[in-house]
């Protein structure tokens, strides 16, 4: 599929820092090491729905990894994928009545629209799952034939134990992975399951649902993990540096990700860092798709909200931090945003060279966007109150704002 067109980042003087960000997988802090072009895989959405505050907060943090990547002026390979087919998708085009293929396509097209309004760099190959079955049937098929996989009733599913390093990605225990697993998308009640935990990896056609062929496993339709792995696998390869996601991401999908590609590959690890995002909540519960506790992108958009704003409350929380979409955020957000566009459109002010260094290495810190902000605030308060003489500097501070942040001032 398509993505959608980039904004331009601007070159800024000098060189940006390496980052140093927090690893699920290590629990601590990690200073990346990517090559000259760096290969981050972010999960993409499942389009039942628009986009929401949750949705876009995730995407903005991958957004700045790649920023600061740029900034180290190395090359980015960015790669998304989509979901168009699983069973919230099929569940609510039959809700609605609607055709599941069309369902898809229009909110992945609102999808691009809302990307691009937030200025959020697309990827290099964006990926529906649909259009990834070819590639899929034959990693199932490794998988069976290496003893990794087994069949159930003609579904077939990934045995856990096939991989050493099972459980390294969360680092839970195995009840939280059977809670979670029940909760989010996995099968533990199922009989006949060598582990309960085992995931799906291709589901033998139903009745009434779309299916495809799948060579020796018969017609069906894949799992949700080896989705991503074998469009990961494919344009990215193993050991790739950062597969991102939010944090209900972390167990089980990016755990069964890392041990399918391990199990298959015979190496490890899947990615050298798996970083997960907070979940943005609205009125004291996670802001998701089932709970229909939604903020929408695309309904700020039309009531006349600037994007620029929408990111700069983004940004005013730490990427890692759980938390809640209010007016008020947004009213700070839309505040700030003027201050900065006053302060940027003087023919001069006070030097930006501290602010551009300021700025990279808050967010070389583990992406500390609120304290770049910061330092932005106080760059335009000196401007408001003592003004400057340096005509460089309104245009720096546009351009350090516009490549780090990815705000348009
Ligand atoms: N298609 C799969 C990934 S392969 C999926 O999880 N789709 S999704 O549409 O449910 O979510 C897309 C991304 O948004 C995921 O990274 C998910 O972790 C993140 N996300 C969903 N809800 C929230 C939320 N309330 N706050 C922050 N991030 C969220
Ligand atoms: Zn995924």
């Amino acid at each position: 599929m398509h993505a959608w067109p980039a904004s331009e980042v601007p070159a800024l003087p000098g060189k940006g820092r390496d980052l140093r960000i927090h690893d699920t997988a290590t629990g601590g802090r990690i200073t990346l090491d990517p090559g000259p072009v760096a290969r981050i895989y972010v999960c993409g959405i499942t389009p039942y729905d628009a986009t929401h505050m949750g949705h876009a907060a995730t995407y903005n943090a991958f957004d700045l990894v790649q920023r600061v990547w740029l900034d180290t002026k190395r090359q980015v390979h960015y790669v998304q994928n989509v979901t168009d087919v699983d069973d919230p998708l099929l569940e609510r085009a039959v809700r609605d009545g609607e055709d599941w293929t069309a369902l898809a396509e229009r909110e992945t097209a609102l999808f691009r629209e809302d990307m691009t309004a937030l200025r959020m760099l697309p990827p290099k190959h964006y990926i529906g799952a649909v259009e990834a079955i070819p590639g899929i049937v034959p990693l199932v098929e490794r998988l069976r034939d290496a003893g990794a996989a087994y069949e159930l009733e003609g579904d077939v599913y990934f045995s856990v134990e096939a991989d050493p390093h099972f459980g390294e990605v969360s680092g839970l225990d195995a009840e939280a992975m059977r809670l979670l697993s029940a909760e989010r998308g996995g099968d533990p009640e199922r009989p006949g399951k060598k582990n309960p935990l085992d995931p799906m990896l291709w589901m033998a056609a139903r009745a009434g649902e779309p299916s495809w062929d799948g060579g020796s496993l018969g017609a069906g339709r894949p799992g949700w993990h080896i989705e991503c792995v074998a469009i990961a696998l494919d344009h990215l390869g193993m050991g790739f540096d950062v597969q991102g996601g939010g944090s209900d991401l972390a167990f089980p999908h990016h755990e069964m990700g890392a041990s399918h590609a391990q199990a298959l590959t015979g190496e490890h690890p899947f990615a050298r860092a798996y970083v997960h995002a907070g979940m943005v909540g609205l009125d004291g519960e996670k802001m998701s798709k089932s709970r229909g506790n939604l903020v929408f992108v695309s309904t700020l958009r039309r009531e006349g909200v600037d994007p620029a704003a929408i990111r700069l409350a983004l940004l005013s929380h730490h990427y890692r931090s759980d938390w809640e979409w209010t007016d008020q955020v947004l009213a700070d957000a839309v505040a700030r945003l003027g201050r900065w566009r006053a302060a940027v459109s003087r023919p001069d002010g006070p030097s930006a060279d501290a602010l551009v260094e300021e700025v990279r290495e808050a967010l070389a810190d583990d992406l500390d966007a609120a304290t770049a902000l910061a330092a932005v605030d106080r760059w335009a308060e000196r401007q408001h109150s003592e003004g400057g003489t340096d005509e460089g500097a309104p245009g720096l501070v546009s351009r350090t704002v516009d490549a780090l942040l990815g705000v348009a001032l």
